[in-house]
């Protein structure tokens, strides 16, 4: 009863603006948060420090909680929660935070309660007594500090244990969430600090390097984000290039005006607009790349002589590290005890997906758009390597592919250097989600043992000309779609229509479905030139209006 009416308490200055409806969605709860109190972001996250709670006790494990907004622009923010493992929430506990977050204050405590004791009924006495524990940090955003207040006063209220991790990146608090929860265990993660983080990670790059040197310095924009301070610590433990390691030049920096971030720069802008940020100051031929800001995607580009934009997105970071995986799991000997695999949405390029199956002969799985889609489905494969389009992904080695690389001797030199390069790689690529900086040091460490300039890596394959059109309709939910978001099977007739446009193009790919994070309907169209991309976009845009 006291704890209840803690909750109660505590919530008082987190009313929840009338008429507001929450939705846990595919990057958790998200909104404008310039006059947080008009929007209810302080509600929502009161709320889930209470859900963090519950889900701690029920995993009996610690939860992470990342305030951030990722690529939205400097006013919003947001809130995600980190299972044990370092993985998204479950499924199952979306609905649970949704409702949670719609509950009014008066009747929250009610609620948190019976989240309890339902999560586990024939545990419930253990339940509420079961200590709990949370960690959480934040981006760069103004609205951070504030948003904290809040969450601690719902772990306070619960009389949870917490540690407060201040500003980090968000792939950065998953490995922490990971290393919490693996400590002492054999499938211990590492060190749970920010400085375990860079520690694990150079260590992996160097020993993968074996004193190699990356030519040229790489541009890293960091969106005005996290990710800018957050690198730059990491640059510290990283051997230069003169070391045999690598240059890295941090641009888009500013985290001290916090409008600046995401503006005119990051993965988002430029994916979206396919042109290099226009403070960019790189030569043609310079190896760019660009994040988010939270860290957690990245995209390489570079412009050529004549000053043309060349974008090199997830479908190609996720073919060049598959490559090297391949090679190198062939060079140990031990590429038949392994599956490898490459994960995509519908949203990859044709050409990605065909350069996969018929040069790399890879298979490739297909899934719904969304990490958490992808991340199970690459969990099937030993080596499952998947990317959105949009530059987020991972790498996923399955504990057999573990005992298998860490197990296997070596006959040869060569076979004895394959091996550690793939156990570097283990360790070098966060595992537990998509991480923009461990992304990019695995692309320069391919691109470096392969001797590749952007361009050698650009024609590998080349991308068919593509257009991605939002467009706003009545209802989206009419809109339903089937085989992996490619095909619309309500409303009735509206496929059939489709797939007659796309039998007028030569190569021509389009489907339409519901976007999960905006009000909008997305069309993507190819076809083998970018007038009839565009043609076709349009004509599917016109089914749907
Ligand atoms: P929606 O709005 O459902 O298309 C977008 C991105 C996803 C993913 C999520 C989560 C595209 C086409 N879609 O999803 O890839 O990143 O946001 O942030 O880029
Ligand atoms: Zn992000």
């Amino acid at each position: 009863p006291d704890l209840l009416a803690a909750v109660t308490k505590g919530a008082e200055p987190y009313p929840i603006p009338p008429g507001k409806k929450y939705q846990y969605g595919t990057a958790g709860f998200r909104m404008k948060a310039a006059g947080i109190s008009n929007a209810g972001l302080d509600h929502v996250i009161y709320t889930v420090g209470l859900i963090a709670a519950a889900r701690s006790k029920k995993r009996n494990a610690t939860i992470g909680v990342m305030i951030t907004a990722s690529h939205n622009p400097a006013d919003d923010n947001g809130v995600k929660l980190v299972d044990p493992m370092g993985d998204m929430l479950e499924q199952s506990w979306e609905g649970l935070a949704t409702t949670l977050a719609n509950t009014p204050n008066d009747k929250l405590a009610k609620a948190y309660e019976e989240l309890v004791n339902d999560t586990l009924v024939d545990e419930i006495r253990q339940l509420h007594e079961r200590p709990a524990k949370v960690v959480f940090a934040r981006d760069t955003r103004a609205s951070g500090p504030y948003l904290i207040t809040a969450l601690k006063a719902a772990l306070d209220a619960v009389k949870v244990e917490y540690t407060d991790y201040g500003l980090l990146t968000t792939p950065q608090l998953h490995y922490i969430v990971r290393c919490v929860n693996t400590l002492n265990s054999p499938y211990a993660f590492g060190e749970p600090t920010e400085k375990g983080y860079y520690e694990k990670m150079a260590t992996a790059f160097k020993t993968v390097m074996h004193g190699r040197a990356i030519q040229g310095p790489l541009t890293v924009d960091c969106a005005n984000g996290v990710g800018a301070p957050k690198l730059k610590e990491l640059i510290k433990y990283l051997p230069s290039g003169k070391e045999g390691g690598i240059d890295i030049k941090v641009v888009n920096d500013d985290v001290v005006r916090p409008e600046a971030l995401n503006l005119d720069c990051g993965a988002d802008y430029v994916k979206t607009k396919q042109r290099s940020p226009p403070s960019s100051a790189a030569q043609p031929g310079d190896r760019c790349c660009s994040l988010d800001g939270d860290a957690d995607r990245v995209v390489y580009y570079y412009t050529d002589e004549s000053k043309t934009f060349h974008l090199l997105d997830g479908d190609r970071i996720a073919t060049l590290g598959a490559v090297f995986l391949a090679d190198m799991t062939r060079v140990a000997g031990i590429d038949q005890k392994l599956k490898i695999g490459i994960v995509q949405t519908a949203y990859a390029n044709g050409a990605a997906t065909e350069y996969v199956e018929k040069v790399l002969k890879l298979p490739v799985t297909i899934t719904p758009t969304g990490v958490k889609h992808l991340h199970h489905a690459a969990a099937r494969y030993d080596i499952g390597v998947y990317f959105e389009a949009n530059g987020h992904g991972t790498v996923l080695f399955s504990d057999n592919a573990i005992k298998v690389i860490k197990e296997a001797v070596p006959k040869s030199p060569g076979q004895k250097h394959a091996l550690e390069s793939l156990r570097a790689c283990i360790d070098l690529i966060n595992q537990a989600v998509g991480d923009a900086i461990s992304d990019l040091l695995f692309a320069e460490v391919v691109l470096a043992h392969k001797s590749w300039t952007p361009e050698n890596w650009r024609n590998t394959y080349i991308d068919l000309p593509n257009r991605l059109v939002a467009v706003a309709v009545h209802d989206r939910s009419i809109f339903k779609a089937t085989d992996a978001e490619r095909r619309l099977e309500s409303p009735k007739g509206a496929q059939e229509d489709i797939d007659r446009c796309c039998q007028m193009y030569v190569k021509g790919r389009a489907f339409a479905r519901a976007s999960g994070t905006e009000d909008v309907v997305r069309v993507y169209a190819e076809a083998h030139s970018k007038t009839e991309a565009e043609k076709l976009a349009s004509q599917v845009a016109e089914v749907i209006k």
